[in-house]
């Protein structure tokens, strides 16, 4: 049976039911330790060059701005998303250059961070372009439509609604999005044609709008349902490219769905059915990919306003909203 049409949308704030799963979440950085215990000091910066400089003061901003978001979206430091982020600016400055990661106090940036918030004078520049692909009718344009809080782009539960692909901007939190909708891939080796087209406009697309965050979206409960999406995923390998992959985050929509049950008779717990989920799809793109080892990060989302179990998906899901990302 096909879902009913949404009512209404939930809106991305607080107590938005999209979560997030930081199942590739990296060694933690503690506040200060890995960084020094020192604010920025420019008896250091000195001893830079000027292309160590400009790599510690755009690092510096990224950071600084990332950490406003932080804060903006009621995220804390110790969340795997968070950490996440600032452990790979840590890596971009500190591969390049070990003298500047000596500089660096995250608690100090934090609080920097925390008063230029609160007195609301400078308004961070800052924009995020984003890519939804994905199977068709998994919930890629509905996904869309709870980012924005709005019916942006057409949803259908019985047909293909995104025909072509579409570009919506926004702002969400302050932040300016653009979110490139595409039309849902199709499942079957003999529809592979059709995903060519598709994708090689998604491809044009992506070259006009270069995407910072890719969602690869599929659908939580497909379990009793699922087809090979492998034909599908190789697709986008071919046409998009294999580095593709390392930029895919995994959206699984659905996410409340009620876990179907396990061997005893009862229903799987709903942390089994994340972890199963999660692996099963994760294992495709691996073998798309043609890297076993690939790791992306799996976001749970609950499109329905109304639906049950987000609670659960709290529980499972320390790393809070999709907002994180
Ligand atoms: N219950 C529930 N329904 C959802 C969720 N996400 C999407 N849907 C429903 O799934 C149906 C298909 O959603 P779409 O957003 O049109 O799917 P799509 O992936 O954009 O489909 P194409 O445009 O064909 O690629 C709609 O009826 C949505 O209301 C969700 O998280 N929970
Ligand atoms: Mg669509």
């Amino acid at each position: 049976m096909p879902d009913p049409p949404l009512k209404t949308l939930p809106v991305w704030d607080h107590h938005s039911s999209v979560q997030a799963l930081g199942l590739s979440a990296p060694r933690r950085i503690s506040s200060a330790g890995n960084f020094g215990s020192s604010a920025t000091r420019e008896s250091e910066t000195e001893n830079m060059d000027d292309e160590e400089k400009k790599l510690h003061d755009k690092i510096n901003m990224i950071r600084m701005n990332f950490l406003r978001l932080v804060y903006r979206l009621g995220q804390s430091l110790d969340e795997s998303a968070v950490a996440q982020v600032l452990y790979r600016l840590a890596l971009a400055e500190g591969t390049r250059n070990s003298k500047t990661t000596r500089l660096f106090s995250l608690d100090t940036a934090f609080q920097t961070a925390k008063k230029l918030e609160e007195d609301g004078k400078e308004e961070i520049d800052f924009s995020c372009t984003i890519l939804v692909i994905g199977r068709t009718g998994v919930g890629k344009s509905t996904t869309i439509n709870s980012i924005f809080g709005e019916d942006k782009v057409p949803t259908d539960a019985f047909r293909p609604a995104t025909s072509m692909v579409r570009v919506t901007t926004g702002i969400v939190d302050g932040v300016k999005l653009r979110v490139i909708d595409t039309p849902g891939l199709r499942p079957s080796v003999m529809e592979q044609r059709t995903n060519r087209k598709f994708l090689s406009s998604v491809k044009k697309f992506m070259k006009k709008f270069p995407p910072d965050i890719i969602f690869y979206v599929d659908r939580m409960d497909t379990c009793s349902r699922d087809t090979n999406n492998l034909p599908l995923l190789e697709s986008i390998t071919s046409n998009l490219g294999t580095s593709i992959w390392f930029n895919v985050n995994v959206a699984l929509t659905h996410a409340s769905s009620a876990p179907p049950e396990g061997p005893s008779g009862s229903p799987l717990p709903y942390e089994t059915l994340v972890s199963h989920r999660s692996q099963a799809v994760q294992n495709s793109i691996r073998q798309a990919a043609g890297d076993m080892r690939l790791m992306n990060q799996v976001v749970l989302v609950e499109n329905h306003p109304h639906a049950d179990g987000i609670n659960a998906a709290t529980r499972c899901c320390p790393m809070g909203r999709v907002g994180s990302l």
